[in-house]
């Protein structure tokens, strides 16, 4: 099954992401285990920075070692690697950089035709976290504000109107406060393509209530970096928060 298809057909999952420059061989090999146990439903890789030339290796030892779908999350055009499944070509349509709306993909075009990896459009919208974050200072945007559901509400609209087909709300790496279950609502109520959502998330009753708000896929990084253990305690929540949906 295609990684869309499977973000939007399957019940909310729980996806890991994975920073190549920081993940160890054991890291990797834990994260494995979890994959095989049923706890994680996907493996995201990127950063917004990459110092090493981690990509590959990451991706290559995720494929070997796991069956779920490997996507890209890039930070920039370097970051395509055909041994992953997919990418999430991003737009990031909560600010207002040209080269984030259109000018990175016009350069990594060609190499994402030769790729050969499914390209997932992807509405990338910074909701403020309550700190300053990388993404938001590298990419030299403002974020939407947390109390403002009717901005991202609009802005998910418009992303789904010119034929984005999931969105990803993003709080920010290690953000103080993750997205505001009113903002995902509010978004969730407003579109039906899949919606995303990351970002300083780190304990098992957030990713319920996130899960429950309308999120069909919810990401986890830094948390489970210094506290893998999270990892089943998260997939759980998230199973509970499907069952609730289901009812
Ligand atoms: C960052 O949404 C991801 O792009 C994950 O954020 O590292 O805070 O879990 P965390």
């Amino acid at each position: 099954m295609k990684v869309l298809q499977h973000i939007s057909q399957s019940p909310t999952g729980l996806a890991v992401l994975v920073d190549p420059d920081k993940a160890d061989l054991s890291h990797l090999e834990r994260l494995a285990r979890y994959a095989a146990d049923g706890h994680i439903s996907h493996f995201l890789v990127g950063g917004s920075l990459m110092f090493s030339d981690a990509l590959a290796k990451t991706v290559d030892f995720l494929k070997q070692a796991s069956d779920v779908p490997v996507t890209l999350f890039p930070g920039n055009p370097s970051q395509i690697y055909s041994g992953a499944d997919a990418i999430l070509l991003l737009s990031l349509i909560s600010g207002r950089n040209a080269d984030l709306l259109i000018g990175r993909h016009v350069e990594a075009a060609p190499a994402l035709r030769s790729s050969g990896l499914e390209i997932i459009p992807t509405g990338y919208m910074l909701i403020d976290g309550g700190t300053s974050t990388t993404v938001s200072y590298i990419s030299n945007t403002t974020p939407i504000p947390a109390h403002k559901p009717e901005i991202a509400a609009a802005t998910a609209m418009a992303g789904e109107m010119l034929g984005l087909r999931c969105l990803y709300l993003e709080a920010g790496s290690g953000a103080r406060q993750p997205v505001p279950t009113e903002i995902l609502r509010a978004v969730s109520a407003s579109v039906k393509i899949p919606i995303i959502v990351g970002g300083g998330l780190r304990d098992a009753e957030t990713a319920f209530e996130k899960c429950k708000a309308g999120a069909d896929m919810i990401v986890i990084g830094t948390a489970v970096e210094q506290h893998p253990q999270l990892i089943p305690e998260m997939a759980a929540a998230i199973r509970e928060g499907n069952a609730v949906k289901a009812h």
